[in-house]
């Protein structure tokens, strides 16, 4: 775990120099989900192939820009999937971007997730990293350096309701008005790295990104999105559903798969809870 933890540092600091740098140009072709890639989110997607082929014990890769898994190591027991650069239409509007990765042993699976990292490249760079606890790096002078661990509040302020409002269920649009009513303040930036982000430094408050009229299964992907981000969520003393179940015991079919999904402190996670096995 140690050289997987290493090479995603390596990635890293390989991928904040490419955003430094790299002209913001469309490439020619569509991800699985059907979105025009960026070079830089293809450029992005072959360091950290790069990186972790270097690691004998990483098995396969799966990650949001490639269509299909690519096995590594016949001998390894890791399975790695990652979203190289999460957000990345918000680099042109210099926002924070992030990558995803999700690290599972003997196969792919929401079950089989023993490690989930994040890493937000904003003002500073800033990597998550959660196994057994969930800790907070930030790059200083070329190296990743420790600062805390991170621990969520029962309860928060934040409140990052995604999707199209005009998308939104009757029920979903009361909830989080009914959460602003009660004084929560809104903070969405589009990037769910920073928006996560946020809301696990700043003690809580909630997430969500729901099935919509245009979008049933919502937009964000299990393996190299949604669960990831639920085992961060989940170690550091919160929760992540799908409006009724723990995302965690979801299993999927694709690989690009899609998922329904709320994060946050369990005050606000089980409002989901509440409101949706009343309605959906
Ligand atoms: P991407 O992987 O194509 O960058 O899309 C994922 C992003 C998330 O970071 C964010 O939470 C979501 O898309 C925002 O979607 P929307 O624009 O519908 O609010
Ligand atoms: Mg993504």
């Amino acid at each position: 775990m140690d050289a997987i933890f290493n090479a995603i540092q390596i990635s890293a600091k390989r991928i904040k120099k490419a955003i430094d740098v790299k002209d913001i140009g469309y490439s020619q072709q569509e991800n699985s989900s059907g979105e025009t890639q960026l070079e830089l989110d293809i450029q992005c997607d072959m360091i950290i192939e790069e990186e972790l082929s270097k690691i004998d014990s990483v098995h396969t890769v799966s990650s949001e820009e490639k269509e299909h898994a690519v096995k590594l190591h016949e001998d390894g027991k890791y399975f790695i999937s990652y979203d190289p650069l999460d957000g990345s239409s918000l680099v042109d509007v210099n926002l924070s971007v992030g990558s995803i990765f999700g690290i599972y042993k003997g196969d792919f699976g929401s079950q089989n997730l023993v490690a989930a990292c994040y890493v937000v490249y904003g003002p500073r760079v800033e990597m998550v990293f959660a196994h057994n606890k969930v800790k907070l790096y930030l790059l200083q002078a070329g190296d990743f350096e420790f600062v805390k661990e991170i621990r969520l509040g029962e309860k928060g302020k934040l409140m990052a309701p995604g999707g199209t409002q005009q998308n939104w269920e009757k029920y979903h649009k009361a909830m989080i008005d009914g959460f602003f009513a009660e004084g929560y303040r809104l903070r969405y930036s589009g990037g769910m790295v920073p928006d996560l982000h946020q809301i696990l430094l700043k003690g809580g408050g909630l997430f969500s990104y729901p099935a919509t009229s245009d979008k049933p299964e919502g937009k964000l992907r299990r393996l190299f999105e949604v669960f990831p981000f639920a085992f961060v969520y989940e170690k550091a003393g919160g929760e992540a559903i799908d409006g009724k179940q723990r995302v965690l015991d979801l299993g999927h079919a694709n690989l690009h798969d899609t998922s329904p999904c709320f994060f946050g402190s369990h005050y606000e996670v089980q409002r989901v809870k509440e409101v949706y096995s009343n309605n959906a």
